[in-house]
């Protein structure tokens, strides 16, 4: 396995125009003709090479001449036939095992329903192709299965002809007139539930909407159907991007690999993002579910009408198409709670992978294993790119480009430089500088001077950049971001913004433009010193290194007008207060005072009375893993134990108000945004509280809750208590939910992400348990990467964390090794911790690089993580 490297892109020797395929499906044995129309392309007389893997050749035809052995050399990844015309027809008959294929990458079977996943080179398991997101054909698909097991034959398009074969066989036809690359093919075969609506698009065309889904489930899949038709109604609205076929098909699996998949208009989805009603789904699940159906339908103008050129350009579609599915829930629900959970996100995943050994630009410069590369980076950094882009040039700016990206590139295969000329080019703008977000790794870190002369009313600020070296980048260069600010008075009121040469204000909260090592910006009219409020809206992905007096934050945290940056303040303030706490518990001494802190978060949730979801915002502390990137060591054990002294102390000081939250009369169950707000803001009262009541409340809403949110928050916060409680509940709520394995999920992964100390004991005790499974992704995400998530324990000082989650990821890379190289991902940040866990992590990630045999996914990741 050599890299593949950005540089060497070289466009197809071939394209093929038309694709027509053949499948007579059997779970052991599937036959599969394909018959291409095959064109050169230039002037070379190079070989046909096609990729292909694990399947057996039964027979290749050129323009209807069998050929014979000496005419083409197979070999295990590709087929090359030499000395081709430069049209033709190849017609290729093989045959593969889907019932055998535990990767499920290609064609292959959940819960005895056929379904396929091709991105990014599972199609080269189905058929010989030229398997590359840059080869655009027209597909059509013909299935032919047993009637009685197979009912239903779905590929992408339209349906064209069915008929009966008179053998109990039947057979469908579909086409697709929209050229697309082989990573967006799809089928399906099976006996599913059909839920059916339909939506009509602004131009009056009339789509038929069919969410697919196990038979029983149908009464769960209307909130996935509601996201759908919003999510349609709003890329009509916001960007004029309207749905182009007749049938829009989403299909609900058990067995996926990640979460979904945006194939041309047959969207195959991991059943857990399609599923859910009141008492199975929590308020979170409801939220997935709508971010998920609304990303994978926003593919269909980002990714599949303009897709990319060759899998570095990844983050062209799937940044682009995150940055529109924040904005839809954005818009859909609250944009100030929205942004701060999408921050929370970036933090805790997306600024340790680029602080550690995999770290890699948004666009990689190259790859062993492209599945590695579907990370934080390329898809959440990649969306802070393009939001980015936004706060440069504003929405309406934004939209120029878009509507210019769209006309330019509408049919083709593009890349990121081209997405970013279509913006420069409609805004009559330059960005070439801003260019290097897409080649440089790294979070940039900004530090600031400020100083006011009272004389001239004149206020300075200096905002620095540099970027921490990153593997293979020692040497960064500045970048072109956006630094969007405001500046408040002491009485809090915002302060209008004029600099220096301006005639006039512009407003109280702006856009600097920072584009080198070191800028200054001098305001005019600034009476007194201003506090300063900085990365509005987190406008830019980067650290702000500030040393703001506990006044100051305290006052951005109730009198900010941007409310992102007021929850920021209590953010930066708890930090410190925590980071302060860390050090002391390592060296066991006394936690520091937390009276000013606790004053100051009465206050900002006093002045957010009214929105509970904000409030609750508010009210969370910094994860374990956002503290673990602040420290120089990281300490698990202090980690946990700062945090949760701080949560204590928060209780006491907010006791009034977390008991009126408490009151009141209780609230019907709707998934609504507001009313998801009053539930997280009560169970984050219920949390607050448990720490000076015991189990008491909690045991009481876990038997009373109406609905999975409430039930199952209330069982969180006892699974954290070593009280009897404790196991009565998670052995209810077990017996209440035998057979469920969405919900049995949930509970695996409580279980797993405890913090009590027989944690460890419990999650081998599971993997036995009938609710887990190592064929079935989900499972094994919640159990064993619930474990891989829990610090406390996965850090155990004597290493039983780390050798069961190398026993594990042993086990599991034979079968799926996608599944099992995400969770190696979990040794990255060895170098962060003390020498003892140093050497243990490393043994064991050396265990897994001397493993024969191992996948080249797990081989990178263990390569660039020892490296
Ligand atoms: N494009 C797919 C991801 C495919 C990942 C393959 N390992 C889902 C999405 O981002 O919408
Ligand atoms: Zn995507």
């Amino acid at each position: 396995h050599q890299p593949i490297r950005r540089a060497d892109y070289l466009p197809p020797d071939f394209g093929i125009d038309r694709v027509e395929l053949e499948f007579d499906l059997e779970p052991a044995r599937t036959l599969v003709r394909a018959r291409l129309a095959i064109r050169r392309i230039g002037a070379s007389d190079a070989a046909l090479v096609l990729d292909g893997e694990d399947m057996e050749l039964l027979g290749l035809a050129l323009d209807g001449n069998a050929l014979a052995a000496d005419r083409y050399r197979l070999e295990p990844t590709r087929l090359t036939i030499p000395g081709v015309p430069d049209a033709f027809e190849l017609v290729i008959d093989g045959a593969i095992a889907p019932a055998a294929n535990t990767a499920l990458e290609g064609l292959y079977i959940s819960s005895s329903v056929f379904c396929t996943q091709c991105e990014p080179e599972g199609f080269r398991r189905i058929t010989w192709f030229l398997d590359r997101p840059d080869v655009l054909s027209v597909f059509r698909t013909t299935i032919r299965a047993e009637r009685a097991r197979f009912p239903i034959l779905l590929s992408n398009g339209n349906l064209a002809a069915a008929r009966d074969l008179g053998d109990g066989r039947h057979e469908a036809v579909w086409d697709d007139p929209f050229p697309k690359p082989s990573y967006l093919f799809a089928l399906v075969a099976g006996d599913l539930a059909v839920v059916e609506d339909r939506f009509t698009t602004r131009s009056g065309r009339d789509v038929a909407l069919k969410i697919l889904v196990e038979h029983g489930k149908e009464g769960r899949a209307g909130y996935a159907m509601d996201s759908l038709k919003r999510s349609m109604r709003w890329d009509e609205e916001t960007y004029g991007l309207e749905y182009d076929l007749d049938v829009f098909h989403i299909v609900a699996v058990s067995d996926f690999n990640m979460g979904a998949m945006e194939n041309k208009s047959l969207n195959v989805f991991n059943d857990r993002f399609i599923l859910a009603d009141p008492a199975t789904a929590t308020d979170l699940d409801y939220a997935n579910v709508e971010g998920v159906v609304a990303h994978e339908y926003f593919h269909n103008w980002t990714g599949n009408r303009i897709t990319c050129r060759d899998w570095f350009q990844l983050s062209l579609k799937e940044g682009l198409t995150v940055y529109r599915d924040q904005e839809f829930t954005a818009d859909e629900r609250s944009r100030a709670v929205k942004r701060i959970q999408d921050v929370r996100v970036l933090r805790a995943r997306q600024f340790p992978e680029d602080g550690g050994p995999l770290a890699h630009p948004i666009r990689p410069d190259s790859y062993l294993e492209i599945n590695n590369f579907y990370t934080a980076t390329v898809y959440e950094k990649g969306a802070e790119v393009i939001r980015m882009l936004e706060a440069l040039l504003d929405r309406d700016g934004f939209r120029r480009g878009m509507d210019l990206y769209v006309a330019r590139h509408d049919g083709e295969a593009a890349t990121c430089d081209q997405f970013v000329a279509a913006m420069a080019d409609a805004n009559g703008r330059d960005l070439s500088h801003f260019l290097r977000w897409y080649g440089q790794a790294g979070t940039p870190r900004l530090t600031l001077e400020q100083s006011h002369d009272a004389a001239t009313g004149t206020y300075a600020l200096t905002v620095s950049q540099r970027t921490p070296p990153t593997p293979g980048q020692p040497d960064k260069l500045p970048l072109h971001l956006p630094v969007h600010m405001g500046l408040i008075g002491r009485d809090g009121a915002e302060i209008p913004l004029r600099l220096e040469g301006e005639n006039a204000p512009q407003g109280t909260s702006r856009v600097l433009e920072l584009t080198e090592a070191s800028q200054t910006w001098r305001f005019v009219g600034v009476e007194a010193p201003p506090v300063l409020s900085i990365n509005r809206g987190f406008a830019a992905p980067v650290v702000v290194e500030s040393s703001e007096s506990e006044d100051d934050l305290a006052l951005r945290m109730r009198a900010d007008a941007d409310p992102f940056s007021r929850w920021e303040a209590a953010q930066s303030f708890a930090t410190r207060l925590l980071l302060a706490g860390i050090a002391a518990a390592a060296e066991g001494r006394p936690p520091p005072p937390t009276d000013a802190f606790v004053a100051a978060l009465a206050a900002a949730f006093d002045a957010v009375e009214g929105d509970p979801a904000f409030a609750a915002e508010l009210l969370a502390l910094p994860g374990e893993l956002y503290l673990a990137e602040q420290v120089a060591v990281i300490d698990v054990e202090a980690i946990h134990a700062a945090r949760k002294a701080l949560r204590a102390a928060v209780a006491q000081g907010l006791v009034d108000r977390l008991r009126h939250v408490r009151t009141g009369p209780p609230r019907p169950f709707a998934p609504d945004a507001a009313s998801a707000g009053h539930r997280a803001l009560a169970n984050m009262a219920l949390g607050y509280l448990s720490t000076i009541d015991g189990p008491a409340a909690a045991m009481a809403q876990y038997r009373a809750a109406d609905n999975m949110t409430d039930r199952f928050s209330a069982l969180a916060i006892l699974s954290e208590l070593d009280v009897p409680e404790r196991t009565a509940a998670l052995a209810d709520f077990h017996d209440r939910h035998a057979g469920d394995a969405l919900v049995l999920n949930k509970w695996l992964g409580l279980q797993a992400g405890s913090s009590l100390p027989d944690t460890l004991a419990t999650v081998r005790a599971l993997l036995d348990h009938p609710a887990f499974s190592y064929g079935n992704p989900n499972k094994i995400y919640a159990l064993v990467g619930g474990f891989a998530g829990n610090a406390l324990r996965f850090h155990a000082a004597d290493g039983s964390g780390y050798a069961f989650m190398v026993d594990q990821i042993l086990r599991l890379d034979p079968q799926n090794p996608q599944v099992a190289s995400r969770l190696l991902k979990a040794f990255g940040r060895w170098r962060r911790f003390d020498a003892d866990r140093q050497a243990l992590m490393r043994d064991a990630m050396e265990r897994i690089a001397a493993t024969p045999g191992l996948s080249p996914d797990c081989r990178e990741i263990v390569g660039l993580s020892l490296a």
